[in-house]
Order: structure tokens, then C-alpha cells, then sequence
């Protein structure tokens, strides 16, 4: 079994990636139909280089490098902020109950923007002694459209080649404001993305849905962190009821000391294939492909920000869909059969919005 896999793994990345271990990288926006034929029917990540004739012509690249002038902008509005003890939102720590591992979703605060901005230059991680948080805003549930509407002449409203290939406006249209504090762990999405970075640069692993088995997606028990202004204090609380979350087990960075145990426990993930890296700076956009697995980091811009916003557009649920869903049920060769069955996933690994547990038992 595992030989078939490994086969699998390296004729996806001949057949449609090439043998390089770079995406592809445009310097032009594609027409619409050939973003169709090359990248979005063979579920294929590029990159659009920031040039003079991409699209990222945006007021956006130059307005936003400005604090006072998204202050201004936003003076009256109401975002979601995103506070958790280090920085880890919607990933895997250890159950305070128990030794073992939950999946846990940050303090999701309703903040004006001004205070938003200041949490988030004030982030620095908890170090258990008390005090310290980190501060992402973001909300994936159309959060530019609800929140930041003031800003909505700033930004495409979509992205044309994609609008017209695919079909349909994008279903949600997201924004991001962080730091290097705030990294987003391994999951894959049941859209596809059209990452564009306004400010900053946001640093992508991806892998595509066909190494399914190397990223130990497993049930964890949700648990939310309750965090208190008075104390400056987190607490993780376990939901009520119960409810299962199958989440990829695979940390891509460990720590040192913690190095040897993931290496040992996650083989398939540290000893296969490396993923491909990806840098999206400033003016660019990379074309995420639904379902394939990523992981995310960044790099503010000088005064210590990364904006970002991406478009997320319905998927095709087609045979591709099939084919995954019956991949990915498969019983993995190193899994004990619990963690096996996760399957017909109509929703996303990641996307707390579409997380139903009667989806996936
Ligand atoms: O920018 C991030 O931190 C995460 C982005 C992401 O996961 C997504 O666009 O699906």
C-alpha cells in the first residue's frame, strides 16, 4: 500500500507539476480560458507575479501601506478580531484535561478597527506567566465584504479571469491583517482561492490533495479560548457538546527538542516529498486549487503588518471530488482504523464555518 501511494504521490507531480519543484510562475494574467485549461481544471497552483501588467493594480497596494489612511477609512467600523496565547488559531495543542491533543479555535472578539490595529502591534506570545496575546483579524466568512466595506472601491470586487472561467462572482471575499506572530496550520479548503498580498508577504507549504494520507488528518475533540480582558488571562474550553474535528495532525516546523518524536510519529509527511514553498509578496496573487493542503506564515512590511485579501470561489464538486473523497477513506498503512474512515467530506478540513461532525461519521 504504501508503494502505491508513493507512486501516486510522484506521478501527480510529473503528470501535472512538471519536475521542477517550483509552481509556475506568470508574469501576465491568464485569459480566462486559459486559466480553465491549464491551472483550474487540472487543479494546478501558479503564481501571478507583481509586474506592471498584472492585475493587482489596486488602489489597495499603495493606500493601505498607510495606518492613519485605513483608520480614517474604518473610524466607525466593527471587525472581527482573532486572539489566541501564541499565535496558533484553529490548530492542534494539548487538552488541558488530558494529555492528549484538541483542536482549538481563538477568541473571536468584535473589536473597533483602531483597537484591532493596536492588539495586533501589541501582540507578543503568552508566556505562561501571564500576560501576552497574539492578534490576527480575520473572519472567513466574507469578512471584506461585512467589515471593511469602507474599503471595498480599494479592491477588485473579483478577479475577472477567475469570475469568468469558473463561471460565478466569489462566493466570499476575505481579509487578513497580522503579523509574524500569527501562523495558520495545515488544512485544505473546499474553494477555489485567489490569494492576492496587499502589504507584507505570506509564506505558503502546499501540497496537493493526493498526499491525503501524509498529513494524519485525525478526529480531535473542538475546544474554544475563552480569553479575559481583566486577567489578561486564555482559557481553552472543551465545547459542549462534544463534537469531533478531523484535522491534520502534521506540524511542518517543530520545535528542536520536539523534532525526533513528530519525525518518528509523522514519517510519511517528513520522509516523502517535500511540499512546495511558496513566498506571495506584495502585488502578487497565487491561485490556491480547492483541496490541496496548506500551511501558512508571514512576513509584516516595515511598520509591522501583513494585509492580505483572497477571493474564494465555489468549487466544482466533479469526479476529481470523488476521486479524493474515495482516496482519502482509504485506510492509511500506518493508521489504526479509527483515524482512517473520514470520508465523503462535504466540507472543509480548516474552514470553522463548514465544520459539521455528522459530516464526516
Ligand atoms: O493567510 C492565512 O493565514 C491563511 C489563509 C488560508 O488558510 C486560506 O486562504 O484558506
Amino acid at each position: 500500500m504504501t508503494s502505491n501511494l508513493q507512486n501516486l504521490w510522484s506521478e501527480v507531480r510529473e503528470l501535472t507539476l512538471g519536475t521542477t519543484s517550483q509552481i509556475d510562475r506568470l508574469h501576465t494574467p491568464p485569459t480566462p480560458l486559459q486559466f480553465l485549461r491549464h491551472y483550474l481544471s487540472q487543479n494546478k497552483p501558479f503564481i501571478l507575479s507583481a509586474s506592471v501588467a498584472t492585475t493587482l493594480q489596486w488602489p489597495a497596494t499603495t493606500l493601505w501601506s498607510s495606518t492613519s489612511y485605513l483608520l480614517h477609512r474604518l473610524s466607525s467600523s466593527t471587525v472581527s478580531l482573532h486572539l489566541t496565547p501564541t499565535g496558533n488559531a484553529d490548530s492542534l495543542t494539548l487538552n488541558p484535561s488530558s494529555t492528549s491533543l484538541c483542536f482549538a479555535s481563538a477568541h473571536v472578539q468584535k473589536t473597533s478597527f483602531s483597537d484591532a490595529i493596536d492588539a495586533i502591534n501589541g501582540s507578543c506570545k503568552h508566556n505562561g506567566l501571564g500576560g501576552g496575546f497574539v492578534a490576527y483579524a480575520q473572519q472567513q466568512n466574507d469578512c471584506f465584504r461585512e467589515e471593511y466595506g469602507e474599503l471595498s472601491g480599494d479592491i477588485d470586487s473579483d478577479v475577472s479571469w477567475a469570475t469568468e472561467a469558473i463561471g460565478g462572482l466569489p462566493d466570499a471575499v476575505n481579509l487578513w491583517i497580522g503579523n509574524e506572530l500569527s501562523e495558520t496550520s495545515f488544512h485544505k479548503d473546499h474553494y477555489e482561492n485567489l490569494y492576492a498580498v496587499v502589504t507584507g508577504e505570506k509564506h505558503f507549504l502546499l501540497l496537493p490533495p493526493t498526499d491525503v494520507h501524509r498529513m494524519y488528518v485525525r478526529k480531535y475533540p473542538a475546544a474554544h479560548y475563552i480569553y479575559s480582558e481583566e486577567t489578561g488571562e486564555f482559557k481553552l474550553e472543551m465545547e459542549n457538546p462534544p463534537r469531533n474535528v478531523p484535522w491534520c495532525s502534521v506540524n511542518p516546523y517543530p520545535s528542536p527538542e520536539n523534532k525526533e518524536k513528530e519525525m518518528s510519529e509523522f514519517p510519511l509527511y517528513h520522509n516523502g516529498p517535500k511540499p512546495f514553498e511558496v513566498t506571495v509578496k506584495a502585488g502578487e496573487i497565487l491561485y490556491l486549487p480547492s483541496m490541496w493542503f496548506h500551511h501558512v506564515r508571514q512576513t509584516p512590511d516595515s511598520r509591522g503588518l501583513t494585509i492580505a485579501v483572497n477571493y474564494w470561489y465555489d468549487m466544482q464538486f466533479d469526479i476529481k471530488y470523488a476521486y479524493f473523497n474515495f482516496l482519502q477513506s482509504l485506510p492509511a498503512p500506518h493508521e489504526p482504523t479509527s483515524h482512517s474512515h473520514l470520508t465523503n467530506e462535504n466540507a472543509s478540513d480548516g474552514d470553522q464555518k463548514h465544520i459539521e461532525e455528522s459530516t464526516f461519521l
